[in-house]
């Protein structure tokens, strides 16, 4: 079993339907760790205003993470904006949890990093979900739904070209144009502070790379995309997508019976 030095995940989103409780499970069986950093939108208490979603392996998650605290494992929470409610206890511990508006974490070969969930520094938080409702596929059928549409236009004696596929592509531009922006914004207050990166969430879209001489690390998340960043031993930083594992034929059952 691998293990270690460090977990980051952020943007769990515990509480609602779409949150992959199992798939992070799974995750969290597979990665015990010195370390484990909880940046924000753990809990959807928005969503949980609208409507609760609240399932036994939500529970599970809370289970675990507290035992993983209570056994010795550096626990330290960071609320986000769907967790906000939290940041009123930021400096105080939740058991063996810390809450934190904000924590630095030094990695094992010296870098400093500054953790945050982000969205201080998202201006517009809609626009993200045009980059994961519109892939590839989604593309090309608008394209040819636009065929149809001039088809239509000409028919009806409409003159002048517009393109549905350019409207929904300006669209994604204006989707990748906020992502760069919230990692430039996040990259800047981290050079500003003298950090050699920073981890962040928020905008789920997880990432590890190089801007301006700064260190990007994004969480992503455990709604669609399935995915936490590791510290290795060495200091080395990696991403995981979470595949999820065949499950043996009592996997899931000794979620429940475990002792915790
Ligand atoms: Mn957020």
């Amino acid at each position: 079993m691998p293990h270690v030095r460090s977990v980051f995940l952020s943007d769990i989103h515990l509480g609602t339907k779409a949150c992959q409780a199992e798939r992070l499970l799974d995750f969290l069986r597979e990665y015990p760790a010195d370390h484990l950093y909880l940046l924000g939108d753990i809990v959807d208490f928005w969503a949980m205003k609208r409507s609760l979603a609240w399932r036994p392996t939500h529970n599970t998650v809370i289970q675990k993470v507290l035992r993983r605290a209570r056994h010795g494992e550096q626990v330290v929470f960071v609320p986000g904006n769907h967790d906000e409610a939290v940041r009123a206890y930021c400096g105080t511990r939740f058991g063996d949890i810390r809450v934190e508006k904000e924590w630095v974490h030094e990695t094992a070969d010296g870098k400093r990093l500054l953790l945050i969930h982000g969205d201080e520094f998202d201006q517009v938080t809609r626009y993200h979900k045009w980059v994961a409702v519109l892939g590839d596929a989604a593309y090309n059928m608008l394209v040819s739904i636009n065929i149809w549409l001039s088809f239509v236009r000409r028919c009806m004696g409409i003159t002048g070209y517009w393109s549905l596929a350019g409207y929904a592509k300006r669209k994604v531009k204006t989707a990748l144009e906020f992502i760069f922006d919230f990692e430039r914004n996040v990259i800047r207050a981290a050079a500003a502070r003298e950090m050699h990166g920073v981890v962040c969430g928020h905008i789920h879209w997880a990432a590890i790379r190089d801007i301006e001489g700064v260190t990007y690390v994004n969480c992503g998340d455990w709604v669609d995309s399935c995915t936490g960043i590791v510290e290795h031993f060495d200091g080395r930083l990696e991403l995981v997508t979470w595949v999820e594992a065949p499950l043996g034929q009592d996997a899931t059952a000794d979620l429940f019976t475990e002792e915790n």
